[in-house]
Order: C-alpha cells, then structure tokens, then sequence
C-alpha cells in the first residue's frame, strides 16, 4: 500500500486548452510547461460533479507516445485527490483508442467515471512532436461538443488543482494500492488494475466476427496479405488475430512494435506517409510487372483509422464505407440485427455510400468532422455503420472508429465472395469494379494546406465567403454555403463547420480548416467528382478532378490560397 496525502497547488490558466477534433493536442513542449497537464486534468474534474468520479472507476490506456507515461503517473495521482476508488490501467499504459472504448463500455456505468486516451493519433510523436489527451464518457464516446465548451472554460479560470504528493514509482505492469489523506484529514484507498492491452478486444472482435470463416481465406495459397503497423498501436492487435489466429507469417506485419515516436514517421495511414505498403502495392502503377500482395493494410499511432489497398488501388475511405454499407449482409458484425438501421458520413466524405443508401432504403446522416458526432446517432440506434473520408470506419460495437474492425470486415467480405470458390481468387479489385458498375464512382482527393499563418487563413476564410456567389453563377444547379448541423437526437446546432461548392450531380469542393493540428492553421481542401457505371471508372483520380470541370484550379481561384500563403501547391495530397 502506498500512502500519500493530497496537496493543493495554486496555479495560472493557460488560454489555449480548447479541445479540436478530437482532444486537445500541443507539442510536448507546450505540455511539458509548468502545471500545463495539472491544469487540463483538473479541468476536466472541474467539469463534473463530484458524484461523478468519488468511488467511481476511471481507466487510462495511450498509443504509446513519448511522454505519454509521465501525463499517465500525473493522472493517477489527480484521480488520487479526487477520490477516484479505482484506476483500470492499459498494461504499460498501451491501448488502442477502439480498444478503451470497447473497456469502457465493457464496465457498469454507474461505477465508471470515464477514461483519459492519451494519443495525438495520427500526428507523429517524439520530444519535438505532439502529445494529445482525450477524454471518453461512460458510453466510451469522446465527450460532446458542449462538455468540450465547458472543460474549455474551465481551463480559462483554474486557480488550483489537487494531486496527491507521491512521486515515487508507479507499476504499469502490477496491480497496485494507495491510501489517500485529504486535507480535511479524512482518507480514501484508490486501487490500480492492470487491463491487458488486448484481450478484451480481442474476445469483442471474435464474437462480432465469423473467425473461422476468415480463416478459410487465409488458408488460400494464392491469398496474399501485409499490413502495416506504422509502429503504432495496432501492432499488438495485428501480431495477436492476423498471425496468431489466422497463421499470417510475421514477416508479413511491419513495423508492428509501437515505439514512442513512431520510429521517426507520421503514424497516418494514407498515400503519402504510409509510402513503403502504398510502394509494395504498387498503387501508383509503377512496376507493371511486379507481383503485388492481394490486400495491404495499415493502422494509425492510435489504432482507430484503416487504409485498405488491393493490388495497385486505393480502396478510398469514402468508398470502403460504401462497400461496406453494399455488402453488409456479408459481414456478421454489419448484418446481426439484419439489416443496417442507418449509415453516416462526415460532411467531407463522398456521396458515395448515399448512393447505396438510397438504393437500399437506408437514412443517411451528414455529420461534421469528428467521430463524436457518430454518438448520439449510434446511441440512439439511427445508424449501424458510419465513417469519414479521413481513413475512419466503424460502427455501433464501439464508439470510436476502429482500424482493426474495419480490415476484419474486409476480410469477412473477400472470404464470403470466395467460399467454396476453387477457382481465380476474387480480390478487391473485383469488388471495388462491381461497385463501380452498379453506382458509378465518386473520384476522391483532398489536399491539405499545412502550417498557414493565422493571420493568413482569415484572409482565406474571408475569400471563401466572398466566393459563394460566383460559384453559383459557373453552372446552373449549383450551390454554395456553409455547412452547419443539426443533431437529430439532442436538438444542438454546430455552426460552421465547412464551406460547400456544389454541383447539380452530387460533385463538390470542400474547405474546411482542421481542428487536430498542434500549431497554426491546415487548410484541407477535398474534390469529389462523380462519373457514371457507363463512364471511366478505373481513371487516375488526379486526371478526373482536373478535367473538364478542373476542380482543383477552381479552388485555388476562391480561396486565393496559393497566393494568401505564398504556396506553390498543398503540402499533402492523399
Ligand atoms: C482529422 C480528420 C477527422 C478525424 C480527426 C481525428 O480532423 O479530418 O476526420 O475525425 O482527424 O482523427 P481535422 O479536424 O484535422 O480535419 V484521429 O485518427 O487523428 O483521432
Ligand atoms: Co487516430
């Protein structure tokens, strides 16, 4: 038993603890200044009652990050002030983001506080790069916009927070006991659990999906599968299911060892940083002759997104969720209640899967960006399955996007297309062809403007408005406005949330300004382009979006971007 008393520490606001997209991320050296964490961990007690966490259960899981395991011991010992009865900790404090949400709603909510997720995600890691804290309620959803606001404002008046004076050694691999004394002399016992970074996960994915079936594909000589764990967090996940279960040779999983900065990469599964699977894949179409693996896939830093590549294609995310909503019934996890209740998209992800929804009979809600937007409509039972054009998918098992999830409804699909099929294998290229002939394909890029002066992006901002009226007049059908949403579960508004230009037939340019980066502002533009089943549907995406209608020279003429920020182009094309 450790024995420790609680102090109580005065303390400065810092004004720039708003949470983003999701959490609040800064640079470690911004965390690293004094009281800074001290300040954003009270805060979010401030936030609550204290019914809320007195004797209540609080768990703590990260993707392994650098620094991660200080704001970890920093967390036990606020919990400790604040008479948390018990820490459910990640062992060695490593769990993926899907993975706590899957142990948070796995806990009986009465005696569950929540849980602190500390990753930055997809941002890479190290002592010059980001650090990030999230907090989840007791459904396992990041908290809503409004808890956002009021976590933010209390961050603007903290005075003093509460921490217990222990500094010594805290085991993230044993179970542990703290006795408490708090100033008012009385004392309290908070006790630490080690939870396995995988195995609840893991037994949630065997009951979702037919495991046995998915082996059937890997038993196929001519199935050939890698991923790509970018050294994040889905390692551990990816060595457990796809080699220990399904008998993947090991030397097929790379970079599954997380390590705190990621080996020097950007944790982001996508065309640019994910350039070793995106090359092996040979997406691009730059060794015709080269045998390349039937399926490639890759993670983020934090496990919740999912790229998905056949042999030379990107199964774009806007598409992935399409495929997925088309062929739902051949995915146990996708097709148990029969058929999906609902489908939703982040605002910026193609109309694609509109175009099955419709067609099946299904409700399609447009969210703004950010997975706690999906909640309230999965809570409710309005929607089985969602995602955003920004490699996430999931659905109502969790309450985060779940990378892992998302490749086991890929294989579910390939092992259903081929069982009892002894002849050619019928990949993903198949499956993406056939989409594409039954719904035409909705051609999809984004570039992202990174690191914009703030200064600069409200004058940018200010074109974009400007603009609407002569987007209107190019073509008649077209609209142009901003994008604002209306929860359909709890009646709140969230007011600008992007700038739409739009076409008569469903093709788009999106803005919006990112809400995840650490430092200034990252503009991302998104093109949508939508070619009929009779039209070219295996063309290079850059070619369609800068044909006929040239999209990208379009957006450059509202936005005045190149020249506002002194750019050439986007930093990032994916
Ligand atoms: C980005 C994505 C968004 C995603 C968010 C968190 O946000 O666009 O779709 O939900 O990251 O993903 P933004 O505001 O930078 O565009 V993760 O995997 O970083 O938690
Ligand atoms: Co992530």
């Amino acid at each position: 038993m450790i024995s420790t008393k609680v102090t109580v520490v005065k303390t400065k606001p810092y004004d720039d603890q708003k949470m983003g997209t999701s959490g609040l991320r800064k640079k470690v050296t911004v965390v690293k200044q004094e009281n800074y964490s001290e300040n954003f961990i009270q805060s979010i007690f401030n936030s609550y009652e204290p019914k809320d966490y007195e004797g209540k259960s609080l768990i703590l899981g990260g993707d392994g990050r650098y620094y991660n395991d200080a704001v970890i011991k920093l967390t036990i010992r606020i919990a400790a002030a604040h008479k948390v009865a018990k820490i459910i900790l990640a062992e060695k404090g490593l769990m993926s983001t899907p993975a706590v949400s899957l142990v948070i709603r796995a806990q009986p909510k009465d005696t569950n506080f929540g849980a602190f997720i500390f990753t930055a995600s997809h941002n890479p890691g190290g002592p010059d790069n980001d650090l990030g804290f999230k907090f989840n309620s007791p459904n396992g959803a990041a908290i809503s916009e409004t808890m956002n606001n009021r976590v933010y404002e209390e961050t603007k008046k903290i005075s003093e927070y509460k921490i217990a004076d222990y500094t010594g050694e805290i085991s993230f691999t044993q179970p542990s006991k703290f006795e408490v004394e708090h100033p008012d002399g009385s004392k309290t016992q908070m006790e630490i659990v080690i939870e396995s970074t995988t195995k609840h996960y893991i037994e949630e994915m065997r009951n979702l999906f037919d495991f046995d079936l998915i082996k059937t594909l890997f038993e196929r000589k001519d199935f050939n599968f890698v991923f790509d764990g970018l050294h994040g967090i889905s390692g551990p996940y990816a060595k457990e299911i796809f080699h220990g279960i399904f008998g993947v040779d090991e030397k097929n999983l790379f970079q599954c060892d997380p390590l705190p900065d990621f080996g020097g990469g950007h944790p982001d599964p996508n065309l640019v940083h994910a350039h070793n699977l995106v090359a092996l894949m040979d997406v691009f179409c730059k060794n015709p002759y080269a045998c390349v693996p039937d399926m490639g896939c890759a993670c983020d830093g934090d496990a919740d997104r999912n790229m998905i590549l056949g042999p030379r294609v990107l199964v774009t995310p806007s598409d992935s969720l399409a495929v997925l909503a088309a062929n739902s019934d051949l995915v146990k996890a996708l097709s148990k209640n029969g058929k999906l209740a609902g489908v939703a998209r982040s605002m910026p992800t193609s109309g694609a899967v509109d175009r099955v929804a419709k067609k099946l009979g299904l409700n399609v809600y447009e969210t703004p960006t950010g997975w706690k937007y999906f909640g309230n409509l999965l809570d409710a039972g309005k929607i089985t399955l969602c995602g955003e054009e920004s490699f996430g998918t999931g659905s109502d098992h969790a309450r985060e996007k779940d990378g892992i999830w998302a490749i086991l409804c890929w294989l579910s699909i390939l092992a259903q297309k081929n069982k009892g099929n002894t002849g050619k294998f019928i990949g993903i290229r198949d499956i993406l062809g056939d989409h594409w002939k039954t719904y035409g394909r909705d051609y999809y890029c984004r570039f992202d403007y990174e690191d914009v002066p703030v200064d600069k992006a409200e004058i940018v901002k200010g074109n974009l408005a400007k603009n609407f009226d002569m987007f209107k007049g190019l073509k008649a059908g077209n609209e142009a406005f901003v994008f604002e949403y209306h929860d359909s579960v709890d009646n709140s508004v969230s007011k600008n949330q992007g700038w739409i230009y739009k076409y008569a037939d469903g093709s788009r340019i999106v803005f919006r300004v990112s809400g995840t980066s650490s430092a200034n502002a990252t503009f991302r533009i998104y093109f949508e382009k939508h070619v009929e089943p009779n039209g070219d549907l295996w063309a290079d995406t850059q070619k369609i979006i800068h044909d006929g209608e040239n999209l990208p020279e379009l957006a450059i003429k509202i936005s005045d971007l190149n020249n506002v920020a002194g750019r050439t182009g986007p930093t990032v094309i994916t």
